[in-house]
């Protein structure tokens, strides 16, 4: 799909500040990819329509996680997580992107995965850096982002996580499964 028209349909669905962020996370996750080898149109079009379900109400969300089947332990956990695979399902079913890369990018993007791509590693990290981000932290994971894009992952995932506990709420066990499997592996790799 080309560029403009995915931007066109993405703006109707969101906030003017989050559409800022999506034009932030779309020209990071296009220098990332450039940088790491991943598939550059893919990365480009997955960071625009990654936050496409980010303002749908929650009992819709709610119901497409049960009637699509999606993991049910989703809904013991924040409503924050949502967004990433509801979004993948519509992005799907009503803008008619079909690649699967793209839709697992966005399916990943808040929680990550044990067996992410480098396409979703890509869009996870530019999510987290792109300009608008202020986070504390922030600047770290951006400077190892220019080195180490599994690195910086972790470090990112250590943020959140911390984040998580001081605000007392659970943590999806994809997120700690990201972390344990990309530490793992750089341990094997001796990194
Ligand atoms: O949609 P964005 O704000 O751009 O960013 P995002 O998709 O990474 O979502 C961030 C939110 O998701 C933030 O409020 C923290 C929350 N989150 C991320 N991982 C977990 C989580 N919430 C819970 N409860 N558990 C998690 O593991
Ligand atoms: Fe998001
Ligand atoms: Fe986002």
């Amino acid at each position: 799909m080309d560029r403009n028209l995915a931007l066109e349909i993405v703006k109707e669905q969101l906030t003017e500040h989050r559409y800022e962020h999506t034009l932030g996370v779309a020209q990071t996750s296009i220098e990332l990819a450039e940088r790491y080898d991943a598939n550059v149109k893919k990365a480009e079009l997955a960071a625009i329509f990654h936050d496409y379900a980010k303002f749908r109400p929650k009992e819709e969300m709610k119901q497409i996680i049960i009637e699509q089947q999606m993991p049910q332990d989703l809904l013991e956990h924040g409503t924050e997580l949502w967004h990433a695979p509801v979004g993948a399902y519509l992005v799907e079913n009503e803008v008619g992107i079909t690649d699967q890369n793209v839709l697992q990018a966005i399916r990943f993007h808040t929680s990550g995965h044990e067996h992410m791509t480098i396409l979703d590693k890509v869009v996870f990290l530019a999510d987290y850096i792109e300009p608008g981000r202020k986070f504390p932290g922030v600047e770290e994971v951006r400077e190892l982002a220019r080195k180490d894009i599994n690195k910086a992952i972790v470090l990112c995932l250590q943020n959140t996580m911390i984040f998580l506990l001081k605000k007392r709420v659970t943590i999806y066990p994809d997120t700690l499964n990201t972390y344990n499997t990309l530490l793992k592996q750089m341990k094997k790799g001796g990194s």
